[in-house]
């Protein structure tokens, strides 16, 4: 394995291929089935490419990329937005064993100097343009601030770099990676602290892939619409853009999450699935009501990154005409997934169970002791696709890991009677107000359960005498639902909550500040309010 990664055990891998979790699949691979040439692979608002011309492109882009010297296991930041360059990226890198090391659209220049120290980085593949951020300029930055980087490759107008366009050559032979090595890097989702590198190897990735297309039910009609950002675990392979094309179906890529842009996408493509984070699903729902577009194909809507709230779940089925998915997961491995089929009551108030029989999962209470059913503890986990540590990181890896090589996630879940996961919150996600421990995320529910509020965030402020006071941050449905702080404590007075969970401050905000993925950015809120 890529130095400065951490290999699984022999004794697990060795039980991982005889069970035929790991095979010898590498991702980006053409599936030699001959009738899918023809067939299409990828739908953009402006473009549409068959598998035939996907395959083309993604061969001569790797051709192009290995004549300009990039090699097997040299690390590469793509930041490209959902469109066809970031798919036939994707595909080429992997064919030519150079490692992505996928950044979110939202991402600057801190963001992207710390990726480029941190994978020492060879390259960097960007957009011209993208929101409101020139990357030609961003990448000058990066440029001036790292050692490592050797090209700058634009999609589009280049400016003083190379265009993408012109990494092109005649496809040529080229070495096989080692399945069990390193394919791609993925970045940990905290929303504190710098992002770690996450290693995925094509045997653990092209495993979940297959397994969560299982799942679901995704194949050669399935048509998946990715809205969040392509370069996130969850769009990506869950089963995503890789999954949907290994198993033969369309990739649709919309620029972005929002209802304009997707709802005529889907009738267009006749999308049948698709995923969201929590703060986007009362946004389409609303819109849903009044488009015109036909959302009818629609059968399947997974949610997942953060914790959806019942009342918005139920709204679903009826609001989209589809079935509801909840996907509890992260980018280091674990997935769950609520089944379909499964009785509604799960559906809308759990995170699922995990996807695979191989999946090692703990639940832990603080001593270290095995939870027992139903009772709170911080999830563990190891497994097949599962990582076994961070990139060149040993200082926190053993932190983050156990002795056993479980990976301990933070989160503090509860098992239910069925076996699927409830996630409750977060290990260090409290406000310790004076040695009362307020779970934010509890009050969170208790300020979303009130319909005058559409979002709500809940973060420790510090308090000269309490150590932390309880800060609620809300947005109000509109001027007229706005509540004053007494109100707000009201509202949870009447929850039947404990006094010392109101929050003691009350910040009204216009809208929520997202991470880059679209969960609520409470890094960003916590800098704001110290401002
Ligand atoms: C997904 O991945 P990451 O790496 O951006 O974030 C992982 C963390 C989890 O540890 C958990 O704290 C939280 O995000 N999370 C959820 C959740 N799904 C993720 N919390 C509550 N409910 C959920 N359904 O966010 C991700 C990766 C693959 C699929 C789906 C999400």
């Amino acid at each position: 394995m890529l130095d400065g990664c951490t290999p699984w055990p022999e004794t697990l891998a060795a039980r991982y291929r005889a069970e035929g979790y790991w095979t010898g699949e590498l991702l980006g691979r053409r599936s030699g089935d001959t009738g899918l040439a023809a067939r299409t692979a990828v739908v953009t608002p402006d473009r549409t490419l068959t598998y035939g011309r996907l395959d083309l492109a993604a061969d001569r882009l790797a051709a192009g990329l290995g004549a300009l010297g990039i090699a097997p296991r040299d690390r590469i930041v793509v930041q490209l937005p959902n469109g066809a360059d970031l798919a036939v990226v994707c595909l080429a890198l992997f064919r030519l064993g150079a490692l992505p090391v996928f950044a979110l659209p939202a991402h600057r220049a801190a963001e992207i100097t710390h990726l480029v120290e941190s994978a020492e980085a060879v390259a960097y593949i960007c957009a011209d343009r993208d929101l409101d951020c020139d990357h030609r300029e961003l990448a000058r930055q990066v440029l001036a601030r790292t050692g490592s980087l050797k090209h700058v490759l634009v999609a589009g107008d280049p400016g003083p770099f190379t265009a993408l366009a012109d990494a092109d050559a005649d496809p040529v032979g080229l070495p096989l990676p080692d399945p069990e090595d390193v394919a791609l890097f993925l970045l940990s989702g905290g929303t504190s602290g710098p992002p770690k590198l996450i290693p995925r190897t094509h045997a653990d990735y092209t495993y979940q892939l297959r397994a969560s297309a299982a799942l679901c039910g995704v194949g050669p009609h399935s048509r998946y619409l990715c809205a969040l950002p392509m370069g996130h675990n969850f769009a990506l392979a869950c089963p995503g853009v890789l999954g949907t094309l290994r198993a033969g179906g369309t990739a649709v890529l919309a620029p972005a999450p929002t209802p304009e842009e997707c709802f005529p996408l889907i009738e267009r493509a006749g999308v049948t699935v698709t995923s969201l984070v929590p703060p986007l699903v009362p946004l389409w729902l609303d819109a849903a009501e009044w488009t015109d577009s036909d959302l009818s194909s629609l059968a399947l809507l997974q949610v997942g990154g953060s914790r959806l709230d019942p009342a918005t779940a139920g709204r679903v089925a009826d609001g989209l005409g589809c079935a509801l998915q909840q996907v509890y997961g992260m980018a280091e491995g674990l997935l769950n997934f609520t089944r379909p089929g499964d009785p509604e009551e799960e559906v809308l108030h759990t995170q699922g169970r995990p996807l695979s029989p191989a999946d090692e999962v703990r639940v832990v209470r603080e001593d270290g002791t095995d939870a027992a059913p139903g009772e709170v503890g911080e999830l563990y986990t190891r497994g097949p696709y599962t990582l076994r540590g961070y990139y060149r990181a040993d200082a926190l890896n053993r932190l983050r890991f156990t002795e056993e090589g479980h990976y301990r996630s933070g989160d503090l879940v509860r098992r239910t009677a069925a076996g699927n996961f409830e996630v409750v919150g977060r290990t260090n996600d409290v406000v310790n107000r004076g040695g009362e421990k307020v779970p934010c995320q509890e009050v969170e529910e208790h300020l979303l359960a009130d319909p005058r509020i559409v979002s709500a965030a809940v973060l420790a402020l510090p308090h000269p005498l309490m150590g932390e006071q309880t800060c609620a941050c809300v947005v109000f449905r509109d001027a007229e639902a706005e509540l004053t702080l007494r109100q707000v404590q009201a509202v949870l007075r009447e929850r039947g909550a404990a006094a010392y969970k109101l929050p003691d401050r009350l910040v009204a905000l216009p809208r929520m500040p997202l991470t880059g993925v679209g969960k609520i950015d409470k890094r960003a809120l916590r800098d704001g309010l110290a401002d």
